[in-house]
């Protein structure tokens, strides 16, 4: 398998990017002040496609890279979020080969190979996988293999590893072990910590660090020729990856409701299995011409800030990484009270929250800011102040570079 250096398309993402030399004193390169601290090799492993978990590595990879550090991306295909040049990221493509006798190619093992490979050849000094399924395995398995060399394995967890999937009898254990045998484990949420460590017993300390948003990529509507509804039509949006977990067919029915009474689109943003369903509901509730299924989109910063209300009433949400990306586009959000998102969205001051299956409550709250404009900008005016102080990259990835660095 060839390596690439990271090739991304011309969108521009990073060149909107607030870079460069955050962390480093004024006038001084980075690179320069990374070079006093030491510089550090670090391999990231996550899943590609679009997700928040992905999300979350392609960014701190970035964020890692400006601040001068190697980065070598470990996954099936270059992360969707990665979409320009940028130097110190590497990219590694993990792919089983394909033989007859296999019912199901073995990309785990692939995985762990894959890892031995690039941490021998690039002497990587910390091995960071995002989502304990398959990755903390295979992470675990690479560094078996390795053994005498050390190497520092730290897995973050995020969500449906620890909340749905991992805890099925047949995968329970060996995310248990694998969580277990990592050197240090974060979460991205207490809330995610907490289940972590009811439902798999971990008794390792685990270091809840959040997931931030840069301001400067995801900032307030401006006067631009994009629009998704005229003038007079209050615009609901809802992005995923279209899971059960979503409660997609919860979102259709507060449509049909708040379309009762106004004039509104619902802009529904992404794909998964529940989208056929969700379109079919909007056929027979009438509502199909007021809801657009845009299908999976990577320009979230260009879609978000178009929205007058942003519904997330998942069943369950370890942090609602897209949520933050509204309130940091002073968009306020109409979202359930499971599992971290009161950590992220505090009700009455930022959005609302009601339990996931409360649709009178999601149909009330969202009426509420969509008729109120002034109490809708004053929530939405919160949301970006709450994301800007509360949830930086300076805040977050320096507390990754402690625990890197706690294992050197
Ligand atoms: O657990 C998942 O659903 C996968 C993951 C992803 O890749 O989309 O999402 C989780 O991680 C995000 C980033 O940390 C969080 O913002 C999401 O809340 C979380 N999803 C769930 O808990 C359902």
């Amino acid at each position: 398998m060839s390596e690439s250096k990271t090739r991304r398309g011309p969108r521009g993402g990073a060149a909107k990017r607030d870079s460069g030399a955050r962390g480093a004193a004024k006038g001084e390169p980075a690179a320069r002040t990374v070079k006093r601290k030491r510089r550090l090799r670090i391999g990231i492993s996550c899943y590609a496609h679009f997700g928040g978990s992905g999300v979350v590595a392609s960014e701190l990879a970035l964020e890692l890279a400006h601040r001068g550090h190697e980065v070598h991306l470990i996954a099936s295909r270059l992360p969707f979020r990665l979409r320009s040049f940028e130097s110190n990221i590497f990219f590694h493509e993990s792919s089983p080969a394909f033989y007859p006798v296999f019912e199901d190619a073995p990309s785990n093992l692939a995985l762990a190979a894959k890892m031995v490979e690039v941490v021998e050849n690039y002497s990587l000094d910390i091995l960071h996988v995002h989502y304990a399924m398959p990755f903390a395995t295979s992470a675990y398995l690479a560094r078996q293999i390795m053994l005498p060399r050390q190497l520092g394995v730290v897995t973050t967890l995020h969500g449906t590893d620890i909340t749905v999937v991992g805890a099925e009898p047949s995968f329970f254990r060996v995310t248990q072990y694998s969580i277990q045998s990592s050197d240090r484990i974060t979460a991205v949420s207490r809330f995610l910590k907490e289940r972590a460590e009811s439902t798999f017993g971990i008794t390792r300390p685990i270091e809840v660090i959040y997931n931030w948003v840069d301001p400067n990529v995801f900032s307030p509507r401006r006067v631009g020729r994009l629009r998704l509804a005229g003038p007079d039509t209050k615009v609901i949006m809802h992005a995923s990856n279209f899971r059960a977990v979503k409660n997609i067919p919860v979102i259709i029915q507060v449509f049909a409701e708040v379309r009762r009474k106004m004039q509104a689109k619902l802009v529904m943003v992404g794909d998964g299995p529940e989208k056929a369903g969700a379109e079919q509901l909007a056929r027979e509730l009438g509502i199909h011409r007021d809801v657009l299924f845009l299908g999976n989109q990577d320009c979230m910063e260009e879609l978000l800030p178009l929205a007058d209300v942003f519904l997330l009433p998942s069943s369950s949400e370890s942090f609602g990484l897209v949520a933050l990306e509204a309130m940091s586009a002073e968009v306020p959000v109409v979202a359930s009270n499971a599992g971290g998102l009161p950590e992220v969205v505090e009700h009455g001051f930022t959005g609302f929250l009601h339990d996931p299956g409360h649709i009178a409550g999601f149909v009330n709250s969202t009426l509420k800011l969509l008729t109120n404009e002034p109490l809708r900008r004053t929530m939405g005016r919160r949301g970006r102040r709450v994301a800007r102080e509360r949830f930086t990259a300076d805040e977050m990835v320096g507390h990754y570079m402690r625990v890197y660095e706690s294992l050197r």
